[in-house]
């Protein structure tokens, strides 16, 4: 057995991989001890990703629908893409290129999304590319831009060892990013005065671990937050000299958070005012604070303002821009943050560019070879209003790449409608059937992990190679590869020249010149060599400075497993580097403490609470909010598919608390009949104490497939937040009311 490095597919950790191989198949899995996202280490989900490459469900060959309601049969590529294009050449000559959509992923390799992104938006001239990151992390994308003045996590997986003061929150790191959670466990075994702070309405795997946990209301969090920040204003605990130095607009936050008392927030997050004191104490007398959040804070039609209410307390405290000291997303797909990058939102332009700026616009139509005015200034419909406009027949085309929209979206009714109403559906999966590709028109069969190479970025920017380790079934090609086989289908060869994933990157990469995320000291040959980067990365020597880090060269071209430094956490090096040699990468940004802006100071923004879209009302009593578990991965098409990873995870459940119980008339493990204005879903109670009173909580890893009545998003709401247009996943108000034994689960 060849053991051979790459880096993980499921969560944004990004964890690097060992991957054993022997005949031409992955057969073990095991955490690469030399990579710094994980040192060795390595969750469930990773080991058992053998399993999952080979079962009898891969799409091994394209297949097409001759007609709508009829079966799909096998078809050529040539066949398929053929088809494809003639659909989308008549569709833009009849409608305009507005008609046409790719809906894609943040599963996507770097360069399957450089690919697709510069397809539409460069060659058939409409911003319609959006991704399920719309779904995941554009809250949190939003308030970097306008805190910092530009998108980008500034921390490092290397400033747990170094915070006194974690806060958790919306995070169920415990379950959603276990390596993470493993060195946070870790520093606390190490540095008992290392304070955890959890606010989470449920008492989570990860609020287990708190010295304090919050458990506030869905959809509270601002008036936490800015309480936090009042009482930090009221007892000196802020930086003042950080604030005059660095920021500007602090008197108007302070002026919004004079009225957010304790015992306000309190009544709005069913909280203490003495826990709220108490944690804004915690954190406003850290050394060091640190705080991580991911769907808890994104998930919401207030998703970007509760991002800056963190953001305010972090710049107000001086808990920024330091070592050990930072807001820190958690990055929800292995490569959402490449996909940022390369501009894979339907706002968005490579190399963090935006399509409203004429200068972007410019600067990438140079390079694209396209006149400057063939770029369209106006953004294209993020994910909610793509669906909403493929219902209402204003888009005709959708091609769906590495994403499961009929089980991931909100309200799947519109979904549904969307998909039947289309014109031509094309989906791009590893697997059929998935809710999506019984929708499909054409689809598509890709070389998923392990069957092709490229690169992702990680939660702290850290890019890894993944090289191709077995070759796809049947005839699967890379994601990429598709989008350049249809390009030159519909004339644009020329554009579209790359032979190789390496080509896709090195255009890639002049494109980040000079930007916030140049990455032009970034190469294939490096990252072979070297291992991986986090960026900036820029061409020729590195400045001296702090905060520069790197993996040692010498164990990325030597033996697999020969780490010298294996488990020393961290394993930094900060390097006053040799003026000549190549960047080492960048660990931290804004280490002196100038930010993104033109003015060079992070800005405050001021964030007040508003009520969740939904009220709970007599009809409607408990608010649900959904998420989820450990050992699957979202809509299952891998991960449901491994016996030793169902366990505990075989069917989906609603969490109840007790008092709510009892009132309704429901002892646990009964099966109950959940309704929101939108739908049904029928599942088994847990009762437990462990959420709290008011609210319930369902996995929303189970769509329609398995049974109608078993999706999470049967119950979800559309609505978004107006800035990063996120839908509202985690609050809608439902009924539960005990199932009545002659419903059709
Ligand atoms: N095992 C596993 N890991 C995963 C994934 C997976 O599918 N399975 N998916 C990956 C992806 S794409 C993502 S985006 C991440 C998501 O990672 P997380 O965001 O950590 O996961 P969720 O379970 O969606 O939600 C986290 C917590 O938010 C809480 N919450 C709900 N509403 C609120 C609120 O209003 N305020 C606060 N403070 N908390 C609230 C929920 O109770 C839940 O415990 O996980 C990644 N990792
Ligand atoms: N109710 C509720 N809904 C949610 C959320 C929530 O918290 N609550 N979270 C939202 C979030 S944060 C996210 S990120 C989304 C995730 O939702 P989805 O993206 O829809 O979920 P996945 O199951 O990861 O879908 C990935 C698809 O790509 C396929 N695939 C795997 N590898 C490859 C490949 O290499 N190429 C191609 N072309 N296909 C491949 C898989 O088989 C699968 O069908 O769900 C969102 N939906
Ligand atoms: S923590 Fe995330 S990246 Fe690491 S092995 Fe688990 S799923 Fe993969
Ligand atoms: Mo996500």
């Amino acid at each position: 057995m060849e053991w051979l490095r790459s880096a993980c597919p499921y969560c944004g950790v990004g964890c690097g991989l060992l991957a054993g191989v022997e005949a031409g198949r992955v057969v073990k899995i095991k955490g690469d001890p030399d990579h710094p996202a994980n040192f060795g280490e390595v969750c469930a989900k990773a080991v058992f990703l053998p399993p999952t490459l080979r079962t009898d469900d891969r799409c091994r060959h394209p297949l097409a629908r001759p007609r709508r309601g009829a079966p799909l049969e096998e078809v050529t590529w040539e066949g398929a893409l053929t088809r494809a294009a003639r659909k989308i050449r008549e569709t833009v000559l009849r409608h305009g290129p507005d008609a046409v959509a790719v809906y894609g992923s943040g599963q996507l390799l770097t360069e399957d999304y450089y690919v697709w992104n510069k397809l539409l938006k460069g060659v058939l001239g409409t911003n319609n590319f959006d991704s399920n990151s719309r779904l995941c992390m554009t809250s949190t994308a939003a308030a970097y831009a306008q805190v910092f003045g530009a998108d980008g996590p500034p921390t490092a997986y290397a400033d747990i060892e170094l915070a006194d003061c974690i806060f958790l929150i919306g995070t169920n790191t415990a379950e959603c990013h276990p390596i993470v959670f493993r060195r946070i466990e870790k520093a606390k075994r190490a540095r008992p005065d290392l304070r955890v702070l959890v606010a989470d309405p449920r008492r989570t795997e990860t609020a287990d671990l708190a010295d304090l946990h919050l458990p506030l209301r869905p959809g509270s969090d601002i008036a936490l937050l800015n309480a936090m920040l009042h009482v930090c204003l009221a007892e000196g605990l802020v930086d003042r000299a950080f604030i005059e130095a660095h920021t500007t607009g602090f008197d108007a936050v302070a002026a919004s958070v004079a009225r957010c008392t304790p015992s306000y927030a309190a009544e709005l997050c069913g909280l203490p005012a003495a826990a709220i004191a108490d944690a804004a104490r915690t954190f406003g007398r850290a050394r060091a604070a640190l705080s991580f959040w991911a769907m808890g804070l994104n998930q919401s039609t207030v998703g970007v303002a509760k991002n800056t209410a963190l953001l305010n307390l972090h710049l107000a405290t001086g808990q920024v821009a330091r070592p050990g000291a930072g807001p820190f997303s958690l990055t929800g797909q292995p490569n959402a943050m490449g996909g940022r990058e390369v501009g894979g939102l339907a706002h968005l332009l490579p190399g963090y560019r935006s399509v409203a700026h004429a200068a972007d616009r410019a600067a990438v139509a140079a390079a694209w070879g396209v006149p400057a005015d063939y770029l369209s200034p106006r953004p294209g419909l993020a994910a909610v209003e793509l669906f909403e406009a493929l219902a209402a027949g204003r888009v005709k085309v959708l091609w769906v790449i590495c994403t499961n929209p009929a089980a991931s979206m909100p309200d799947l009714d519109l979904v549904e409608r969307a998909l039947r109403q289309a014109e031509l559906v094309v989906v791009q999966d590893a697997y059929h059937p998935t809710e999506t590709t019984r929708f499909a028109d054409l689809v598509l069969p890709t070389a998923q992990w392990g069957e092709r190479e490229g690169l992702m970025t990680n939660s702290e920017r850290r890019i890894t190679y993944l090289p191709k380790l077995v070759e796809p079934p049947g005839e699967a090609l890379p994601d990429w590869q598709i989008g350049v086989r249809l390009a030159r289908e519909l004339g644009f060869g020329h554009a579209f020249s790359f032979e190789t994933a390496e080509a896709v990157f090195e255009e890639f990469r002049g494109l980040t010149r000079g930007t916030p995320v140049d990455m032009t000291g970034v190469s294939y040959a490096r990252l072979r060599r070297e291992g991986p980067v986090q960026w900036p990365c820029p061409e020729g020597p590195a400045a001296v400075g702090a905060g520069l880090t790197r993996a040692p060269a010498r164990l990325w071209g030597g033996p697999v497993g020969g780490a010298a430094f294996l488990g020393v956490p961290g394993a930094r090096r900060a390097l006053t580097a040799p003026p000549t040699a190549p960047h080492p990468g960048t660990a931290r940004l804004y280490q002196d403490r100038r930010f993104a802006t033109p003015d060079g100071r992070a800005r405050f923004v001021v964030a007040e609470h508003a009520a969740p879209h939904e009220e709970v009302s007599s009809a409607y009593p408990l608010v649900l909010t959904t998420g989820r578990l450990k050992n699957q991965w979202h809509t299952r098409t891998r991960t449901g598919k491994v016996e030793a990873l169902l366990k505990g995870a075989r069917e989906p459940f609603l969490e109840v608390h007790p008092a709510d119980a009892a009132r309704l008339g429901i002892r646990d493990a009964d099966f109950v009949e959940v309704s929101s204005r939108r739908g049904k879903a029928v599942v088994q109670a847990r009762v437990t104490e462990g959420i709290t009173r008011g609210t319930c909580f369902m996995p929303f890893h189970w769509g329609r497939e398995p049974g109608h009545y078993k999706a999470a998003n049967n119950l979800t709401v559309r609505a978004f937040d107006p800035v990063s247009k996120e839908p509202e996943l985690k609050f809608c108000a439902v009924r539960v009311v005990p199932a009545g034994g002659c419903e059709d689960a």
